[in-house]
């Protein structure tokens, strides 16, 4: 499952580990984690129906398959730290304290939203909480989250992590390449998890990469690897909190690659009917949030009684948000101020 890379003489001293968790404490992670894979498979059912109705302008992305590995991310992350999530991140998201009422303001338009009612879907962020606003170009979220990961050391604060996320397509990137390289010989304590979930849009792992492995990689930029199973919650929470931990302590840059299937397509206006069949039978194609529940109720750490409850009060929240979204209004294009030039000098302005 890890890779170790060598280490140059940039090495700093590590922090002794932790002892792992207690049992009774691990459960309750494993619940915890749930609850966002969860919310985020709810909330995102309730979009593409939203989507479906017509009551969604633009496109909507879903994160099917990808629950456990993103709640994983969000799920360590302490304040002071930086979560850079991407397209398919929602339960990291969530766990790492984005409000629902947040997604939904976003995607029905609504001026209260983050965005003001100026993204329609994945764009939006919290940079005051440490959440960066998602960029859409492959790879880019890498240098933006080195810059970031420098910009805190310049300032003198301690002991701070940053996690981002990329698809296996985005790695293929030039911005992917110079953000991986530029992190390791900051030594910036950077953790990436790049969730290989088989597809780039339609384009096939086969037209991606030729390595056997992307997480070979690793050693390659001078980074830890670790391979994981993203529709594993056990694995994905051990293997990202050791990860985390490793980079907070001043280890390496860490690179996780979890297998999962897109079980989505790549939007909602997408019926990903390229996918073949047989690789719907694969093991790395098991739906996370199904895979998990059935394990909660065989080890016994909920009961059918509990996994309705919280089935209900998730939905009920999602409802609420929806229908606060819903009566909110558009933004007012001729009153907004805000802007993407630095000074109202530079837009051209409306000749009506
Ligand atoms: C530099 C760049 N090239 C192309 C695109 C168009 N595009 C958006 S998402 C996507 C596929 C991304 O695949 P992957 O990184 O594997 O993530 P996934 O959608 O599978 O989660 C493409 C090609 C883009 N956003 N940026």
């Amino acid at each position: 499952m890890l890779q170790t890379a060598q280490r140059g003489k940039k090495s700093k001293k590590t922090a002794p580990e932790k002892p792992a968790s207690k049992k009774g404490q691990v459960h309750e992670r494993y619940v915890e984690a749930f609850r966002w894979m969860l919310t985020a498979r709810i909330l995102e059912d309730k979009l593409a129906s939203l989507y479906r109705g017509g009551m969604i302008v633009g496109g909507v992305y879903l994160g099917r398959g990808q629950e456990a590995v993103s709640a994983a991310c969000g799920i360590f992350l302490k304040k002071g730290d930086v979560f850079g999530p991407l397209i398919r991140d929602q339960a990291g998201r969530s766990a790492f304290g984005e409000p629902l009422l947040d997604v939904v303001r976003t995607y029905l338009g609504s001026v209260k939203g983050p965005m003001r009612g100026r993204d329609g879907n994945i764009h939006r962020g919290r940079p005051r909480e440490n959440e960066l606003a998602m960029i859409s170009h492959l790879g880019a979220m890498i240098p933006v989250m080195v810059g970031k990961l420098l910009a805190k050391r310049m300032k003198g604060e301690k002991e701070f992590v940053g996690l981002t996320t990329l698809g296996e397509g985005g790695m293929q990137t030039g911005a992917s390449h110079e953000g991986l390289n530029i992190a390791a010989v900051e030594q910036v304590p950077l953790v990436v998890v790049v969730t290989n979930n088989h597809w780039a849009y339609s384009t096939p792992n086969e037209r991606e990469f030729a390595c056997a492995n992307l997480v070979d990689r690793a050693i390659g930029y001078g980074y830890e690897g670790h391979k994981i199973d993203g529709t594993d919650l056990n694995q994905c929470l051990e293997v990202i909190e050791t990860a985390v931990k490793r980079a907070r302590a001043g280890r390496p840059p860490q690179l996780v690659v979890a297998e999962v299937l897109r079980l989505a397509g790549h939007g909602e206006h997408d019926d990903a009917s390229y996918v073949p069949q047989e690789m719907k039978a694969q093991p790395f194609a098991q739906d996370p949030v199904a895979r998990t529940e059935k394990y909660i109720l065989e080890n016994g750490l909920l009961d059918e009684d509990k996994l309705k409850q919280m089935r209900a009060e998730i939905a009920k929240q999602v409802d609420e948000a929806v229908a606060t979204a819903q009566q909110e209004d558009p933004p007012y294009p001729r009153e907004e101020d805000w802007r993407s030039m630095s000074t109202d000098e530079l837009i051209d302005k409306p000749s009506f």
